[in-house]
């Protein structure tokens, strides 16, 4: 076929460093920007017959998200806006590990195996972050796709989220909103403004908040957003792009890791802040009290004070819907306790990876699903988005006031992935429906004192994990030797697991008291090095 004979050619002009292994990691393969060409190229040919398989678009995004600058990676996207189905999480990295002559052979026997039929159309959307390397990388996306006779849209710049509602938007046949940027705008806006403008006496304190935009594409996205607010959230906005460096000493996962404020910000007391990760698909908020002290409010906390609201809304509806709160074994001891025993959610705890969350929160009415690491949306069954609808016009005043108050949420919410434009302003929505200051958001609980560190091993893969992760069966002795530690400390947990999106083991600890919680962390990361082929030097206490 003339298609195979075009792959072949245009493959040679983007090849595959001999040897090179990569695989299909948390959210899409992830590694330095010089060694991805070529799985860019091979994600276009696999979104052509994903594309097919489905007969719907399918989206590629160019990003390494949280990753340092000098990285970049690449994330599919399913036709209702969704993570690629593990199945062809599979295919793609068959695809992207074939060394060059073997390449027409991996395609074929995908095409086979899933019996794609190559004469029909194909369509994909591509997107890119604002990576140095994204524009020649998504360039070569584009030209996968174009080998295989595929059609594409290059929406350029645009946030992870962003894209993934462009597909769903699209697959839907506008249904869930206008598959374009401005109508992502606009559906977002227009929600959050027929929210606050009921709510009396908003304060330009309540109105005012800092966003620091990781020197990223969410800065770019949010400040283009602006006008659409009108003036209802008035945002300053740092680290926006225009002197520092993508995700440098700022960004979500900068303040979640380190439990502080962005380098170089200004925080007066009380005032409220959040951070959005590299390509906008987290958030979490922060503030200083009046001693100076840093709190933060991570994905723990906004889940708590999103399920709490619905929950509240759905008793006021007089809606019986069931809602359940996921979260993965990052999340803060405290938090699950509290969602528990005081607010009786249903808590489910799932691996890392919005993906593993998705899924399990599509198992209920309603699912809230969080990562401590401020990735996170609402999932709604189409059931229960309809009763809502429906009592929207119900004759008793209280309770067609609480379901349009949901449908307005629900309006707010980008339900394909986390997204921390639309996250952030349910929050602030949220905020001013309760009168709520960040302080008394931040009181609900109180976090058991924490600590993330890093380990280098010379193959992160030795470490195997069981129990969403909160278990490690290899290599021998690790878990035992973690068991032996936590067991020294009052309220220890740790677990370790070997990263999907860094070449690094993880290591969480948390315990009674910060001195306590540095101390298991560094204990444990001491047995992960020992025990699993550390290398670079023994890692030194806090
Ligand atoms: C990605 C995933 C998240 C995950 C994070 C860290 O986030 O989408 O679900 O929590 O990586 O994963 P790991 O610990 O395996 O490195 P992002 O924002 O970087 O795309």
């Amino acid at each position: 076929m003339a298609q195979f004979e075009e792959v072949s050619k245009k493959s040679k002009l983007h090849p595959k460093p001999v040897g090179l292994v990569l695989q299909y990691g948390t959210a899409g393969f992830r590694t330095n920007a010089d060694h991805l060409d070529h799985v860019m190229f091979r994600m276009g040919l696999l979104a052509v017959l994903r594309s097919i398989n489905t007969k719907a678009t399918i989206g590629v995004m160019v990003t390494a998200s949280h990753n340092p600058e000098e990285d970049n990676g690449v994330k599919l996207i399913d036709p209702m806006g969704e993570m690629v189905t593990p199945a062809w999480e599979v295919y793609a990295t068959q695809l992207a590990n074939a060394e060059q002559d073997h390449l027409i052979t991996v395609l074929k026997d995908i095409i086979q195996k899933e019996s794609v039929d190559m004469t029909q159309e194909a369509h994909v959307f591509v997107g890119k972050d604002t990576r140095s390397s994204s524009a020649r990388l998504s360039e070569a996306v584009l030209d996968g796709v174009t080998a295989l006779h595929g059609h594409s849209k290059d929406y350029g710049l645009v946030t992870t989220p962003q894209l993934h509602y462009m597909v769903c938007c699209y697959n839907t046949q506008g249904g869930y909103g206008e598959a374009s940027v401005e109508g992502y705008y606009r559906k977002l806006s227009q929600a959050f403004i027929r929210i606050t403008k009921h709510v009396p006496n908003r304060t330009d304190d309540q109105k005012c908040l800092l966003v620091d935009g990781a020197n990223g594409i969410g800065a770019l996205k949010l400040h283009e957003m602006e006008p659409y607010l009108q003036g209802e959230l008035q945002v300053s906005l740092f680290c926006d792009g225009t002197s520092g460096k993508l995700n440098y000493q700022c960004g979500a996962d900068f303040v979640k890791v380190q439990q502080n404020s962005p380098k170089g910000i200004d925080m007066k007391a009380g005032e409220r802040c959040c951070s959005f990760d590299g390509d906008a698909d987290r958030i979490v908020y922060y503030y200083n009290d009046d001693q100076g002290r840093f709190h933060l409010l991570d994905g723990d906390k906004i889940a708590t004070l999103i399920s709490t609201f619905l929950k509240e809304l759905l008793t006021q509806a007089g809606l019986d819907l069931e809602i359940a709160v996921v979260q993965t074994a990052y999340a803060n001891g405290s938090s699950t306790r509290y969602l528990e025993e005081t607010m009786k959610l249903i808590v489910r705890c799932t691996k890392t990876g919005v993906k593993h969350l998705h899924h399990v929160a599509q198992e209920f009415d309603i699912g809230v699903y969080f990562e401590a690491n401020g990735h996170g949306t609402v999932l709604l069954s189409k059931a229960a988005e309809e009763k809502i609808q429906q009592l929207c016009n119900d004759s008793d005043g209280e309770r067609q006031r609480a379901a349009t108050l949901l449908k307005n949420s629900v309006d707010l919410i980008n339900q394909t992935v986390g997204d921390a434009i639309s996250d952030m302003l349910l929050i602030e929505a949220i905020l001013a429906i309760r009168g709520m200051t960040v302080q008394q958001w931040d009181a609900i609980y109180t976090d058991l004192p924490n600590r993330q560190l890093k380990v280098k091993v010379s193959d992160r893969r030795v470490i195997e994990t069981t129990d969403a992760e909160r278990k490690t069966v290899s290599p021998a002795g690790l878990q035992e030797a973690i068991d032996r530690l936590v067991g020294k400390h009052q309220h220890g947990r740790s677990f370790v697991r070997p990263s999907g999106t860094e070449d690094v083991v993880r290591v969480y600890s948390e315990a009674a008291t910060q001195e306590s919680a540095d101390a298991l962390a560094h204990e444990v990361s001491l047995a992960v090095y020992r025990l699993a082929g550390g290398v670079g030097g023994e890692p030194k206490p806090l």
